[in-house]
Formats: structure tokens, C-alpha cells, sequence
């Protein structure tokens, strides 16, 4: 609905303030699941900065509807840039077409394009009401900052963050099995903010029975508080989305979670998934039946019962084995490696079997960032699209 028009009738500036209105969607990481990160920037018509808004929180007000208010009359005449296409429909608030219409902008440039169909056609409306609209803007940067819900809106499956920590020579543990701690404090204190920001955290049997980790993403290291822009709704609710703590997920296909594992506290939920044929009834979890696939599980049945859960990100977590089969089965979406200046030379492999026995199978993938944290390195890394 929104091909019409393409970013060859925008300009430089046009880049400017979508780039803006990108750093706007990411304030709202890690509190709007099952909704998207969506930022927006409102010009006067003189063409300066009159609003500004994010989405911050499922049932919240729209990105638009922040920034106009911020706008009040200003917005007249103007421009508003958005990340995602404004929605035309009622669902927890109205629908941003109407609220531009009602502002009386003359102008919208959109990012991408929303896929949710019960949502989409804001575009189509503005031009129907003779509104200039431009797409495509800066489509790329609006992409990666709201990819985990456009993975969710478009494939109906939960989008796979896999994360691994690991030596230089690529291994989690020695030899003997001791793994704590390859990587620095602060290394491990990103991995909790990152962990935080996810709806689930996935690990699978094997790293419960070996590790016996609790999955939690400690409060104390939990996104810092940000500078909330004038007019971005109320703390209240934005705070308690961003205080839930992320489902625990246990790969356990033939049921052998000890009772007594950490992963079934009281610290926060947990589902244990399970073959659909395993004797599970001695679990004291919430159990997800699903079928088996190979020697494990439907890994995509899981991540699409998951995105029916409403849950938009998985944060992957332990351990090799159950990485290599989200890898084999094309499921994993971004890869967070946390690299230590340090070699064992023996010892446990970050990454197990993923079905590349011979080089032209091999997985390739694409830095996206390379960024130092404290001595060690963080790389955050996607598939090449095949
Ligand atoms: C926008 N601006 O800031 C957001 C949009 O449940 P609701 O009413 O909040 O609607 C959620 C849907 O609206 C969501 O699935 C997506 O399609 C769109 N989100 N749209 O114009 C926003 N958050
Ligand atoms: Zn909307």
C-alpha cells in the first residue's frame, strides 16, 4: 500500500530527521512487546523541530500522537517523519491517519511499511486525503531498529537473538567444564541489559543439567533510566512493562528438568517444552507440548507458539547443542558473541553441529557492530540473506 511513492522524492534533510526519529524507536527497546518500537519527528511548517515521540508501551499512545500533542498547533502545515507507516485502525488507541488529518500536517515520510494487516493503510489514507506521502526512508536503520517485531509481524514467530560468550579460539568452557568467567564483569553486566530488553530467554536441557543457571535478568543491571522527552505519557505503566521479567524457556525435549533446577524459582516464569510424547506430568512448570523434530524439537513450532504467547524476542542462551540446531533450522536472526582476549585450546565449542560438514554450507553472516566492552569485545552479527 505504500509502493506509490519511494524515497527518490526526499532529500538529504528528510534522512536527517528520520535518523532522529530512529534513535526515538530505540528509547522504547525492551518495553513495548507485543508492540513496535516506533519513533516519530514533527516539523512546522518553516521546517523546524515542533514535536517529537516514541511508543513506549503496549495500550500507550502512538509515536504520532506524543509528538503532535508535543506539536499542538505547530503541527499545521508540517512535516511528520515516522519509522513505521502510522497505523489506520482502532485498536488499544485510534488511528494515527486520523491524528495527522486532524493536525493538519501536509506531509508524511515513513520509513517502512506496517505488516500488520489490521493496522496497515495510514499511507494509503494520507494520499486519499491529499497528504504528501514519502516511503522508504532511511528503511534500512527503521528496519534493524524494530527487527524483532517485524520478524514477529511478518513471519508470526518469535525473532532469535543467539548470544554466546567465548575465548578467542572460540570456546565456553575448558576442558574440565569450568566456564566461570571467560568474559569481564562488564561484558556479563551487557549481557543483563540485553536479557532484560527480551520477552523470553531460551536455554536448552543441557545447560540446565550442567550450569543449573536461574535465566534472570538481575534488576540491579536492568536498562538504566532514560530522560523521558516531555509529553511521552505517563511513568507509570512504561515502568511496570519495563520491570517484567522475561519468560524462562527450557529445551527439554524428553522432560529431565530436575525439580529442584534454579530455572523453575520464583523469580520470574518459565516454560519448560517438551516432546508431545514425553511423560512430563512430574514437571512443576507451565509445559509446552510440541513435536519432535530429529533427536529434539520443532524449533520453529516453538518460536510460533512463542509469538503467539505474545512474545516478540527470544534471547538465546546455552547452550552449543540447541544453538546448532536453531542454526541448521535457519532461526537464528542476530548473533551477540562476547569475545575474551584469552585461549584454552581445549575445552567445549561456543557453536555445535549446524549442519555445515563441508565449506560451501557454511553460515555466513555480516558484522553489524564491533564494539569494545571493557577488556572484551562484543560483536553483534546477522545471517547473509540467502
Ligand atoms: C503507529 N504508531 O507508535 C505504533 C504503531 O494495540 P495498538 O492500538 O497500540 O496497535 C498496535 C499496532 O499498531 C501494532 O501492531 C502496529 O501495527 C501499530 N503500531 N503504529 O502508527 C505507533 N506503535
Ligand atoms: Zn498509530
Amino acid at each position: 500500500s505504500t509502493a506509490p511513492n519511494t524515497a527518490s522524492n526526499s532529500t538529504a534533510s528528510d534522512a536527517g530527521h528520520m535518523a532522529r526519529a530512529v534513535a526515538l524507536a530505540a528509547r522504547g527497546l525492551g518495553t513495548t512487546s507485543p508492540n513496535p518500537v516506533v519513533g516519530c519527528v514533527v516539523l512546522d511548517a518553516g521546517g523546524a523541530v515542533a514535536g517529537e515521540g516514541f511508543h513506549a508501551y503496549a495500550g500507550g499512545p502512538h509515536a504520532e500522537v506524543v509528538a503532535l500533542a508535543q506539536a499542538g498547533e505547530r503541527a499545521r502545515g508540517g512535516t511528520a517523519y515516522v519509522t513505521l507507516e502510522p497505523c489506520d485502525h482502532t485498536g488499544r488507541t485510534g488511528p494515527c491517519s486520523r491524528a495527522l488529518l486532524d493536525a493538519g500536517i501536509a506531509r508524511v515520510v515513513v520509513a517502512v511499511a506496517d505488516p500488520n494487516p489490521k493496522a496497515a493503510g495510514g499511507a494509503a489514507r494520507l494520499r486519499a486525503a491529499g497528504v504528501a506521502v514519502t516511503t522508504g526512508v532511511l528503511a534500512a536503520e527503521a528496519e534493524r531498529v524494530n527487527e524483532a517485531w517485524l520478524t514477529y509481524a511478518r513471519l508470526g514467530r518469535a525473532h532469535v537473538t543467539w548470544k554466546f560468550a567465548a575465548t578467542l579460539d572460540g570456546r565456553s568452557a575448558a576442558e574440565d567444564g569450568t566456564s566461570q568467567w571467560i568474559t569481564s564483569p562488564e561484558a556479563r553486566a551487557d549481557v543483563h541489559r540485553l536479557r532484560a530488553a527480551a520477552d523470553a530467554i531460551v536455554a536448552g536441557i543441557g545447560t540446565v543439567l550442567a550450569d543449573d543457571p536461574r535465566l534472570t535478568a538481575r534488576p540491579a543491571e536492568a536498562r538504566p533510566a532514560e530522560a523521558r522527552p516531555a509529553g511521552t505519557g505517563s511513568a507509570g505503566p512504561r515502568d511496570r512493562a519495563a520491570r517484567r521479567a522475561p519468560l524462562r524457556v527450557v529445551v527439554d525435549t524428553d522432560a529431565r528438568t530436575p525439580p529442584g533446577a534454579r530455572v523453575l524459582d520464583d523469580q520470574a516464569p518459565t516454560l519448560v517444552a517438551v516432546a508431545d510424547d514425553a511423560p512430563a506430568s512430574h514437571l512443576k512448570a507451565d509445559v509446552l507440548r510440541l513435536p519432535r523434530h530429529g533427536s529434539g524439537l520443532d524449533l520453529g513450532a516453538l518460536l510460533t507458539e512463542l509469538a503467539a504467547r505474545e512474545v516478540v524476542g527470544v534471547f538465546l542462551e546455552g547452550g552449543p547443542t540447541l544453538a546448532g540446531s536453531f542454526l541448521r533450522a535457519g532461526l537464528i536472526d542476530r548473533v551477540v558473541a562476547y569475545v575474551a582476549p584469552a585461549l584454552l585450546g581445549s575445552g567445549r565449542a561456543a557453536l555445535g553441529p549446524a549442519g555445515a560438514d563441508t565449506i560451501s554450507a557454511i553460515h555466513r553472516l555480516t558484522f553489524d557492530e564491533i564494539s569494545p566492552i571493557g577488556p572484551d569485545v562484543r560483536l553483534i552479527a546477522r545471517p547473509v540473506a540467502q
